[in-house]
């Protein structure tokens, strides 16, 4: 099965996950994408801001995967995957591109792209329709740097052009992120995360590495394990006992 996407561009927004949202929220179509030149108001996890001027890529795709919600984290994996394995065909040192915990792709230890996967819970959208757990639709929006990166992030950042890449435009890097997504989707489709997380760990950074973590106010320090079959982060704490954790910070370095 494969997915064609119609790729909307667009010169500024605040969000293209936003719009993308809200396209989905009036009925669009699975494969629904806006590019963004910029975005005034590009957003991160947990309410963060994603840095977006010109000439970097902006992106996000409409998805409406017949799955329960708690199985779409494993798109965030997927998409990192997918601009890893995108990023090994323009840069001159493939062992330097990484994946970091959950959603970031890293070269040489600084942070190139972010993902941010935002799904809708179809038992939200109709109440009485007995939907359960189902995802209604996720917008999986990524930022990739071409050009330029922010100084002072509280992980370091890098762009393709500082990593030694050759120039790309942000219609090129679409073009080549979506080729190596289209497989990944399918096979998560007819696979499930299995084989996915077994990609995901194969160009996971610092495994087996000392980690700190950051969990709201608390920090953890340990063994980075790997990751679960639900995508939860395996951490073997200092003190001996052993974590699963779904949602926290690693902070640098990794
Ligand atoms: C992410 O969040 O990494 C998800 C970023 C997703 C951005 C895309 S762009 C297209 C689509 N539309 C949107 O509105 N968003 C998506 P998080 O893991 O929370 O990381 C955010 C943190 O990364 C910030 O708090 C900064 O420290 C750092 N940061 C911000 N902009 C950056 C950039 N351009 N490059 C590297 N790091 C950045």
């Amino acid at each position: 099965m494969s997915l064609d996407f119609r790729i909307e561009t667009i010169a500024e927004i605040d969000s293209t996950n936003r719009w993308v949202r809200e396209m989905a929220l009036a009925g669009a179509a699975e494969g629904l994408a806006l590019r963004a030149e910029r975005q005034s108001a590009g957003r991160g996890r947990l309410g963060r801001e994603w840095v977006s001027p010109p000439g970097n890529l902006y992106l996000s795709l409409l998805l409406r995967p017949p799955r329960r919600l708690a199985e779409i984290g494993g798109l965030a994996f997927l998409a990192g995957i997918a601009i890893a394995e995108f990023l090994t065909t323009i840069l001159p040192d493939p062992a330097a591109i990484r994946l970091k915990w959950p959603n970031d792709v890293l070269v040489d230890g600084r942070k190139i792209a972010g993902i941010l996967i935002e799904a809708q819970n179809a038992a939200t959208l109709t109440p009485s329709a007995g939907e359960g757990d189902r995802c209604a639709f996720v917008v999986l929006g990524l930022g990739l740097n071409l050009v330029s990166h922010p100084q002072g992030a509280l992980y370091p950042a890098t762009d393709i052009r500082s990593a030694g890449g050759r120039d790309l435009s942000p219609e090129e890097a679409t073009h080549g992120i979506l080729e190596k997504l289209r497989p990944l989707y399918a096979l998560w489709l007819a696979s499930g995360f299995a084989p996915i997380r077994d990609l995901w760990l194969a160009l996971a950074a610092g495994l087996g590495e000392p980690m700190t973590l950051r969990l709201g106010t608390e920090t953890l320090t340990g063994l980075f394990r790997g990751i679960d079959g639900d995508g939860h982060l395996q951490i073997a704490l200092d003190s001996g006992d052993s974590r699963s954790i779904a949602a926290a910070d690693i902070l640098p370095p990794l």
